[in-house]
């Protein structure tokens, strides 16, 4: 899942600027970036069985997500991998699953059982009111789609965001799939994304600044054609689900100097779009729809940053 983008001017160089609000807010206001302020929140009163334990978001308590990037003993990277296999497992068995006429509430129920017979916890569900157990975001939805009444139809590319909450850890990873057979343009996009997701994680390593990630995101997409929505972030993760760093999938002055440290875990989930990449978030106060109906594609691996390179933690062997 996907955070949002509260930094000043956030926009790729030389390429036109938004007028999306966020990109006016202050630096000051940088840390609420994950923060959601639905319209109307509408927590899910599905009843979780007790013998799964429940992220702090949903019991209330106090829960500290750490300041600056955290960086991890071996043995909170061990304690974190579970979490990442399973988001992992869930969502490819959701993606062999898919099928022209099913509805996106149907993908709902199949995750929130996969997580529930695994004694995992989906960490979408009443994270800061969303609620649903996944995101689902089909065509010119960009991101954060609830999951509902609409029903897949041939053609249609829809991505599937799985996080789960497993042993205190969560894991996050997501992917676009074509529902039966897609437009020429459709495939493109979507090989795009994953192609722009995999380019930034492939420059990750010890050492590295953290802003080479939008760079090399930025300049995959715009060879292929697309543009990148700049508006999200990928995200440090581990027993919370969303903090530093903030992954921006851009080029972007004020992402700084920052370097990746061996023991970093965080997301990597650029967005790319076949139009313009101005937004518009809907009245529920989640769905996010390209503001010229043009569709989207993201990708998503939580990744470790390793001595001499990186780790797919959302891959599986
Ligand atoms: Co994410």
């Amino acid at each position: 899942m996907t955070s949002k983008i509260s930094l000043v001017v956030m926009y790729p160089k030389n390429s036109i600027i938004s007028s999306f609000c966020l990109l006016k807010k202050p630096l000051l206001a940088r840390r609420s970036c994950n923060s959601n302020s639905p319209k109307s929140k509408s927590y899910s009163k599905l009843i979780i069985p007790k013998t799964i334990s429940l992220p702090p978001y949903v019991t209330g308590e106090d829960y500290v997500v750490p300041h600056s990037a955290e960086i991890k003993s071996p043995q909170e990277i061990n304690d974190m991998r579970p979490a990442c296999l399973l988001a992992a497992s869930i969502l490819k068995f959701v993606g062999n699953n898919l099928k022209i006429g099913m509805r996106t509430d149907e993908i709902d129920a199949l995750v929130y059982a996969k997580c529930i017979e695994a004694g995992a916890y989906p960490s979408p569900l009443n994270f800061k009111g969303f609620p649903k157990s996944v995101c689902t975001s089909v065509n010119e939805v960009v991101c954060h789609g609830i999951p509902g009444s609409h029903t897949l139809k041939n053609g249609d590319i829809i991505n599937v965001d799985v996080t789960v909450f497993y042993k205190g850890y969560h894991g996050d990873t997501s992917e676009t799939f074509i529902i039966g057979e897609a437009d020429e343009q459709s495939k493109s996009l979507v090989k795009a994304a994953e192609r722009c997701r995999d380019a930034g994680i492939r420059v990750c390593s010890h050492g590295t600044p953290l802003s080479v990630i939008g760079d090399i995101i930025y300049n995959t997409a715009t060879e292929a054609g697309f543009q990148v929505v700049p508006f999200f972030c990928g995200h440090g993760i581990g027993r919370y689900f969303h903090g530093p760093p903030d992954i921006v999938h851009v080029p972007c002055d004020l992402v700084g100097d920052q370097k990746m440290l061996e023991g970093m875990t965080f997301t990597i989930e650029p967005i790319l779009c076949d139009g313009s990449p101005d937004i518009r978030i809907e009245d529920d106060g989640w769905t996010v729809v390209t503001q010229d109906g043009s569709r989207s594609a993201q990708f998503e691996h939580t990744i470790l940053v390793t001595r001499g390179g990186f780790e797919i933690l959302t891959m599986q062997a």
